[in-house]
């Protein structure tokens, strides 16, 4: 079994303070760290939206950040300005260990979300994880980092359907928690056999 820690999107804009803060986001830095060197292959997702992207509420005339819309590929949440690339919020917090395999960027398309590492929000534009762990052959996935709800559930629930051994470690995951959305996270990551380890935060 080859075991790979995947940190979701610990960047400077998640974390308090940030333009899209998830409540102590921060808090998951240093129990990140200390999990780093248990694993094969210790690799990092990074949000990276281009300005204007069709993410920003500030995109829309008539949209506040959180509202949700249809996009073509199905429903949206519009979110403040964030992580924008080469933007200081879009760095990883200054106190991560980035001696990690691999560093992948998502959502740089201007048209698209990418919330999961494996797929845009359409479920199909792949972004090239799943090739990279297949020829590494890693099958266990362990998931951390912000927020739990979004990014880290739909990476986790991505790789379940994808056939990997996934868990969730929930002392190094914060929630945004918009409109019960930790709680239906939870429960799709559930019913996916997505392990959930440690207590919820
Ligand atoms: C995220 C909302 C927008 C996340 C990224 O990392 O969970 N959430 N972009
Ligand atoms: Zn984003």
């Amino acid at each position: 079994m080859t075991k790979a820690l995947i940190v979701i999107d610990v960047q400077v804009d998640f974390c308090p303070g940030g333009a899209l803060a998830v409540p102590d986001g921060d808090q998951v830095v240093a129990p990140i760290n200390a999990m780093m060197g248990k694993y094969d292959a210790v690799l990092m997702t990074q949000d990276w939206h281009p300005d204007g992207h069709s993410s920003f509420a500030s995109q829309y005339a008539d949209a506040s950040p959180y509202d949700v819309v249809q996009m073509p590929y199905g429903a949206q949440v519009l979110w403040p300005d964030h992580c924008v690339i080469n933007s200081v919020g879009a760095q990883f917090h200054s106190d991560l260990d980035l001696t990690g395999d691999l560093i992948l960027r998502k959502g740089y398309r201007p048209a698209i979300d990418s919330y999961s590492a494996f797929f845009e929000n359409d479920h199909s534009t792949a972004t090239g994880l799943h090739g990279y762990l297949q020829e590494r052959r890693i099958n266990d996935l362990t998931l951390v980092g912000l927020a739990t709800d979004f990014c880290v559930a739909y990476s986790a629930l991505d790789a379940a359907r994808l056939g990997y051994d996934v868990t969730v470690d929930l002392t190094a995951c914060r929630a945004i928690n918009l409109n019960g959305s930790l709680d239906e996270a939870l429960t799709r990551m559930q019913e996916a056999n997505v392990r959930l380890d440690g207590a919820l935060r």
